[in-house]
């Protein structure tokens, strides 16, 4: 039997369930690797140039399982584009999604387009630039996706296979920071947004766009086509004296929901959509450029009916930017109030699936409390208890209300900016009350306007939290600003080399808060039960103090003002 026609995959760090940890499942934006360390260093002499062990990453990381070398389970976006292939006209046979570890086995004379998944190809996404110093090391993300692309490469070569690499999802835009990559991968094209940007939802056209790619349309567009088509940019780039020629393809779409095809096969992690687009706004996501549609419960149902039957899921990860906002019209609902009989209807349909537990992704705080019905009836239709805690990721952003103000307004609606501080403590109360945790994301360098007030700020209000509401549960991370959404003409923030003093605060502040209060105190009652999490708990509370040492000694070595943070929030924010 011959090779199928196109071949999907994604890499290994797209490709793991984290053994059931949801936490863990941001591990790939680890550094793994620190091309600058010393050789005549303590560390190289334990590690070599290993930053996270890999064989602690590798354990984590374990690999998804696969049947004949095709992946049992793949990451949501890719199996959208999988239905919409089989829907527009290729058959089961010349369709396969591959797992990473076994991608040979499927590339060969007859393969026609190999297309890989990236959401953060280079390690350039807010959390990696966070944990490798701005790109200074080398994150699992990234090692991991050079590896998928050495090993396409390499079972190109090795069967003489013309396969045409096409690099597609979120993560795309990084590749105008390091063209280079894109020659040394080999990578036929890349998709991405209008004008870059968040990943162009191809649901409608899946068919189409990969029609063109094996007629080799992209070679020779027009240039002139309709607006609503794909269109073919080749950009020069110029590197170290250099010109690099990339093959870019722009396209823009909003398919109606019911262009929308539900998937056929399982996803990662039991994750399916219930609405597409956020209407709140904030300038600094890109997730908020994708219009507002909501799924009807029915096509929610179906798709989870998918992951138990053929994924054997128990619980359903409820994708969804902001939870609250589902089934508003944000046209005659003006200040974002929820639409409760519509949320109820949701989880109530959700639930009739079976599942036994289920969490929605995101939500907002000012969305969990603008009314007080609505937090209480959910958490009584999803059965939340302590026993079953729902996690949500909820975005902090900042304690400064200036920031907050100019960037995320809406966020807050229906309150105003100069309530933040109450909406946020309102918020964690309300949640917690109702079993629920968020694990909160805070933006360092926003937009490279941060004052030190501001960071001070943001510590403060954590601080607030702790010593007013002691057994709150709620864990911080703090992520350094990339440069997408609205403001992606911006520049980075660089945290290698501009993060100051107050930052610094920020990050010490968030990472002590994380392990005295999430991992030493609830990180127990969360994820996977029975020996796995007592051993998982066990381990994060035995290295959880590492990063609080490491940046102590960075503060020593930076700056007498960067060591006076550290004993100002040690003195009075502890
Ligand atoms: C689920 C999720 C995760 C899960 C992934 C689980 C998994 N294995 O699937 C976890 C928690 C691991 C994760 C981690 C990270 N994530 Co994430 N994640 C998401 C989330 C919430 C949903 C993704 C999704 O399924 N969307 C719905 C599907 C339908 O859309 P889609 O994936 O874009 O797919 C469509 C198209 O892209 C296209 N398509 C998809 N695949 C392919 C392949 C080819 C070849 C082609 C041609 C087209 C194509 O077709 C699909 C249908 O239209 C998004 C938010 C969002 N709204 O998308 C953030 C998001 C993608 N994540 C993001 C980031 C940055 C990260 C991290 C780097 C962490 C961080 N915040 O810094 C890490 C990177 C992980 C890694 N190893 O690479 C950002 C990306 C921003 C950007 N533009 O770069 C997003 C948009 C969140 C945000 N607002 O900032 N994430
Ligand atoms: S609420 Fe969240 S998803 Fe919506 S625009 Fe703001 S940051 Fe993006």
């Amino acid at each position: 039997m011959g090779t199928p026609k196109i071949v999907l995959t994604a890499d290994r760090t797209l490709m793991s369930p984290y053994r059931g940890l949801s936490l863990a499942t941001f591990f790939g934006c680890a550094p793994a690797l620190d091309p600058h360390r010393k050789k005549n260093s303590f560390w190289y002499k334990i590690l070599g140039n290993q930053v996270t062990p890999k064989i602690l990453f590798d354990f984590i990381c374990n690999y998804i399982p696969h049947t004949n070398g095709i992946a049992n389970y793949a990451p949501y976006g890719l199996r959208k584009l999988e239905a919409g292939l089989l829907r527009d006209g290729f058959s089961r046979q010349e369709v396969v999604v591959a797992h990473p570890d076994h991608i040979e086995q499927f590339i060969g004379p007859e393969t026609e387009v190999i297309g890989t998944y990236e959401m953060d190809p280079l390690g350039m996404g807010p959390v990696t630039m966070t944990f490798t110093y701005g790109r200074k090391q080398i994150s699992y993300d990234e090692f991991y996706n050079t590896e998928l692309h050495y090993r396409i490469k390499a079972a190109k070569a090795k069967t003489g296979s013309k396969a045409k690499v096409i690099s597609g999802a979120s993560g795309t835009w990084q590749y105008n920071y390091d063209p280079e990559k894109i020659e040394e991968f080999g990578i036929y094209a890349i998709l991405e947004g209008e004008l870059g940007g968040i990943a162009p939802e191809i649901d409608g056209h899946a068919g189409r766009f990969f029609n063109y790619l094996i007629n080799g349309d992209f070679e020779n567009m027009d240039p002139f086509r309709k607006r609503s088509d794909f269109k073919v940019n080749i950009k020069e780039f110029e590197r170290n004296g250099k010109k690099i020629h990339a093959r870019f393809v722009n396209f823009w779409d909003r398919p109606d929901i019911d262009e929308i095809p539900n998937i056929i096969e399982p996803s990662m992690h039991g994750m399916v959509e219930v609405m597409r687009g956020c209407g709140r706004g904030c300038k600094f996501c890109d997730v908020t450029l994708r219009s507002l549609r909501y799924y009807p419960p029915e096509k929610v149902v179906k798709e989870i009916e998918v992951n138990m039957k053929k994924g054997g899921a128990k619980s359903a990860w409820i994708h969804s930017d902001d939870i609250f906002v589902y089934g508003m019209d944000p046209r005659t609902a003006k200040g974002m109030e929820p639409n409760r009989e519509a949320l109820e209807e949701l989880f109530t349909a959700i639930m009739s699936t079976g599942v036994e537990h289920t969490n929605p992704t995101h939500g907002t705080l000012a969305g969990a409390i603008a009314d007080e019905k609505l937090l209480p009836n959910l958490s009584k239709i999803i059965k939340a208890s302590p026993d079953n805690l729902i996690g949500v990721q909820v975005g902090f952003e900042t304690g400064s209300l200036r920031l907050i103000e100019k960037y995320a307004d809406r966020k807050l609606a229906p309150y105003k900016p100069e309530e933040w501080h109450w909406v946020v403590k309102e918020g964690v109360k309300t949640m917690n009350e109702n079993y629920w945790i968020p694990a909160f994301t805070l933006i360092m360098g926003l937009d490279n306007d941060e004052t030190p007030e501001d960071s001070w700020d943001s510590i403060r209000l954590i601080s607030e939290l702790e010593r007013e509401q002691p057994d709150a549960m709620f864990t911080t991370t703090a992520l350094t600003f990339v440069p997408i959404g609205l403001l992606e003409k911006s520049d980075f923030f660089n945290i290698g080399n501009e993060m100051t003093a107050a930052q610094l605060g920020v990050l010490y502040k968030t990472w002590q808060h994380n392990l005295k209060y999430g991992i030493k105190k609830f990180m127990n009652r969360t994820g996977a039960k029975g020996p796995r999490r007592l051993f998982f708990n066990a381990l994060a509370r035995s290295l959880g103090g590492i990063p609080l040492s490491a940046m102590e000694k960075y503060a020593r070595r930076k700056s007498k003002e960067h060591e006076r943070v550290i004993e100002i929030i040690k003195a009075k924010y502890w």
